[in-house]
């Protein structure tokens, strides 16, 4: 391709084009994604934070105090005073830090010095995130999947039988990728702590709503750092936090685990590097601090608790119509269909009618998303959208 150099104002009207082919948030029409419309502040906050580099963090030393104080901020809600950790990428890069770290700690128990030739198992729900496969294929660790309970939750009795002497780690999620459901994580703890094993949970996408729904008196489960088998917590921003993309966050309880994965890096102004991205956005963290700050405690329960409000406002408009739930939600995400219209139709029909939503795999059914940007008056014009579909289906 021929690229030479383009005025401004055409690079703008080239950039605008490709945009308009882009969804937006603020439409209402995305039904299906655990990102939202950033808020406006951490659009601003990032741009001016654009050339920090966490990955040499001793020419930032004004951003990585805010990245340590964005951890400590984070953990505080996760009832942990002395956290460790750092501001990635995004779910995905905190899960692989924390299979990295729990098969370092195995290694280092065992006094095993070649990670290539182990059978390292770790034990998670079948409902856990793809994530843990990349992890799995790039540490060489086998993943033994539980099968769910009747509530769609890691099966405690199967997580028992599943341990032998080959496990490296235990996995917990609190929010499902697919259904938004929060494994019994006080029982996973007290495994962990019985059998020595580290146990890490995802709370990627109920992290930034289980502790305010908890504040304002939801009947919610523990899923934190005060239960004492827990080894390290992902938590992100980027989903019910506001802020920008890339944002997530991994929070370990020892300093031990971070040190474990740690590699020498001589020349930089920090002697050691722990995470998997080398240069690492500081405009992540600054963005993060300033939506933590702009919202306090306060804000984001009663952002959590408005999304609840529309996912039980659906649920409820949803079994009026005659549709089933997969199961009554513990989070903002609901799993539906309806009895008599086979879902890859369904699911037609709904993008025929411009909205997007997305499927769940296990079990299959139209998964709904309700974040932030999606209100209630979006919701009612889905609700008249899907009476139109079951008229065409004749129902
Ligand atoms: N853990 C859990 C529980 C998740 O749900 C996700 C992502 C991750 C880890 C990985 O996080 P990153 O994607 O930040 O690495 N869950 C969403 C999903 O796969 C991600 C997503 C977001 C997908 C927006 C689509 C979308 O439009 O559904």
């Amino acid at each position: 391709m021929k690229n030479e150099a383009l005025e401004e104002e055409y690079i703008f009207k080239k950039l605008n084009e490709f945009k308009s082919k882009d969804l937006n948030y603020s439409s209402g029409r995305i039904l299906g994604s655990m990102c939202s419309e950033p808020h406006p502040l951490s659009k601003k906050v990032f741009m001016d934070f654009l050339d920090s580099n966490m990955g040499d963090p001793g020419l930032f030393k004004g951003t990585k105090a805010i990245e340590d104080e964005v951890i400590k901020i984070m953990a505080s809600f996760l009832s942990l005073d002395k956290p460790h950790g750092n501001i990635v990428t995004g779910g995905s890069e905190a899960n692989i830090m924390a299979m990295r770290s729990a098969r370092n700690l195995y290694m280092e128990r065992n006094n095993l010095k070649n990670q290539w030739n182990e059978p390292f198992e770790v034990i998670l729900p079948k409902s856990a995130h793809f994530s843990f496969k990349k992890a799995s294929d790039i540490l060489g660790i086998k993943l033994i999947e539980i099968n769910l309970n009747d509530e769609y939750k890691m099966d405690i009795k199967s997580v028992k039988e599943k341990i032998n002497k080959n496990t490296i780690a235990i996995v917990g999620v609190a929010g499902t990728t697919e259904l938004g459901m929060i494994d019994p994580i006080e029982e996973l703890s007290q495994i962990a702590i019985d059998k020595n094993i580290y146990l890490h949970v995802d709370a990627a996408f109920g992290g930034f709503s289980i502790p305010f729904l908890k504040d304002i008196g939801y009947d919610i489960p523990n899923f934190d750092f005060s239960n004492e088998g827990i080894s390290s917590i992902t938590i992100d921003p980027h989903k019910m936090g506001l802020t920008i993309i890339p944002t997530g966050c991994i929070i370990y309880r020892e300093k031990k685990y971070l040190d474990l994965i740690s590699v020498d890096s001589p020349y930089l102004t920090v002697k050691k590097q722990a995470t998997i991205v080398g240069t690492r956005s500081g405009a992540s963290s600054a963005a993060t601090w300033a939506m933590l700050k702009y919202m306090g405690k306060e804000g984001y329960s009663q952002l959590a608790n408005s999304c609840m409000i529309n996912t039980n406002f659906l649920a409820d408009a949803l079994l009026k119509e005659g549709f089933s739930l997969i199961t009554k939600p513990q989070l903002n995400i609901l799993g539906f269909n309806h009895p008599k219209i086979d879902m890859n139709d369904l699911v037609k029909a709904i993008e025929e009618k411009s909205w997007r939503v997305s499927t769940s795999s296990y079990p299959k059914a139209i998964r709904i998303v309700v974040m932030p940007h999606i209100k209630n008056t979006h919701l009612r014009e889905f609700m008249r959208d899907l009476r139109e579909i079951k008229n065409d289906f004749n129902i």
